[in-house]
C-alpha cells in the first residue's frame, strides 16, 4: 500500500504482526479513486488484542470492493496459510486477487506454489507477481485493481492520501522504531499514543505515552542510564520530522498499563475496536 500510494502510511518492520489496526491509504488517478484498507494479517488470535486485529482484517475483507491477498513469495504457502485464507475468502462476493510479493528475492518454486494454490482455490480471480521493494509489477497491479472497481462517487477529496489524523501516524512511527530497536518481547508489549501535540510552536511539541504491559518492562525501555530511550527518541524524532516536514521536540513518557493487551477497557482507550464476546 505504501508503495502504491507513495507515502509511508503503514509501518513496516521485519518482525511479524507489525500492523495492529486498519490503515487507510488513498490514491486518486484521473477518474479512479482507490481506497486501500491495509490490515493486520489473518493470524491465530490468542489474546484480546489479536482478536481485535483479526476482526479488523475480516471486517475489511467483507467491506472491500476488491480483496487483494498479499502473500510472502519468499515462502511457499503452508497448511495454516491455506486454511486461513480459504476460510476468509470463502464467503467473499467481491473479486479476490492474489499478489505474490517479494519476487525480487523469492525462489520461482515458491511463486509457482502460490500460483498452484490460487488455481485450486475457486475464489481467486487473478494472480500478480510483485515486489513492493523494487516496484516490479505494481503498474499492472494498479491497473487491474482499477479495472475491478465498481462505479461510484469519490469517497475522499482527490488530493488526500490518508484518512487518519496526524496523531495516529506519529504514534505509529514511535511504535515502528520500538520494533526496530528492541528485542522479541518489548515491541509486542508496547503501545504508543500521542498525549499532546502543540502545533503552533517551533519545534512542534509532541508528547507520546509509551504504554508497557508490566512495570518491569519500563526499565528495559529506558535502558541503563537512559541510553535506550535516548536512542528511541532520536530515531523516532527523525521519522516524525520527516513525516511532518517540521522540527519536533519529542517527549516520551513510559507508563505501565497492566496487561493492556488482554483488557477490553485499556484496548478501547488505546484506540482499538474490540469485538463483542460471542
Ligand atoms: N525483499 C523484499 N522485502 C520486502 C518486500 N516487501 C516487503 N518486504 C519486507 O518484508 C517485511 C515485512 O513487511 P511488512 O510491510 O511489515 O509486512 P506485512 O505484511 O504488513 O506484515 P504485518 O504488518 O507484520 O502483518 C519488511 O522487512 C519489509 O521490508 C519486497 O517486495 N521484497
Ligand atoms: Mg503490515
Amino acid at each position: 500500500m505504501n508503495r502504491l500510494v507513495g507515502e509511508h502510511l503503514s509501518i513496516v518492520t521485519p518482525k511479524a504482526q507489525t500492523t495492529w489496526q486498519r490503515v487507510t491509504g488513498l490514491l486518486t488517478l484521473g477518474d479512479a479513486q482507490l481506497v486501500f484498507l491495509d490490515t493486520p494479517g489473518l493470524l491465530e488470535a490468542r489474546d484480546l488484542l489479536q482478536r481485535s486485529m483479526l476482526a479488523a482484517a475480516l471486517e475489511a475483507v467483507h467491506e472491500a470492493d476488491v480483496v487483494l491477498v498479499v502473500a510472502d513469495g519468499a515462502h511457499a504457502p503452508g497448511r495454516d496459510d491455506r486454511e486461513r485464507l480459504s476460510g476468509a475468502i470463502a464467503a467473499v462476493v467481491a473479486p479476490v486477487h492474489l499478489a505474490v510479493n517479494k519476487v525480487d528475492v523469492a525462489g520461482p518454486q515458491n511463486v509457482s506454489a502460490w500460483r498452484r494454490w490460487a488455481s485450486s482455490e475457486a475464489g481467486v480471480d487473478r494472480v500478480h507477481e510483485i515486489s513492493a521493494s523494487t516496484g516490479h509489477g505494481l503498474d499492472d497491479l494498479r491497473e487491474a485493481l482499477i479495472d475491478a472497481l465498481p462505479e461510484a462517487p469519490f469517497l475522499y477529496p482527490e488530493d488526500e492520501v490518508a484518512a487518519a489524523p496526524v496523531r495516529f501516524f506519529v504514534g505509529e512511527l514511535v511504535r515502528e522504531t520500538i520494533f526496530e530497536l528492541y528485542g522479541e518481547e518489548i515491541p509486542y508489549s508496547t503501545m504508543c499514543q500521542v498525549e499532546e501535540f502543540r502545533e503552533g510552536e517551533d519545534p512542534i511539541y509532541v508528547q507520546v505515552n509509551v504504554f508497557v504491559e508490566r512495570s518491569s518492562q519500563k526499565g528495559i525501555l529506558i535502558g541503563a542510564g537512559g541510553e535506550a530511550i535516548r536512542r528511541l527518541g532520536i530515531d523516532a524524532r527523525a521519522k516524525i520530522e520527516h513525516f511532518l516536514g517540521a522540527r519536533v521536540y519529542l517527549d516520551l513518557w513510559v507508563k505501565p498499563l497492566k496487561a493492556w493487551r488482554r483488557k477490553r477497557a485499556h484496548l478501547g482507550k488505546l484506540g482499538f475496536r474490540v469485538p463483542q464476546e460471542e
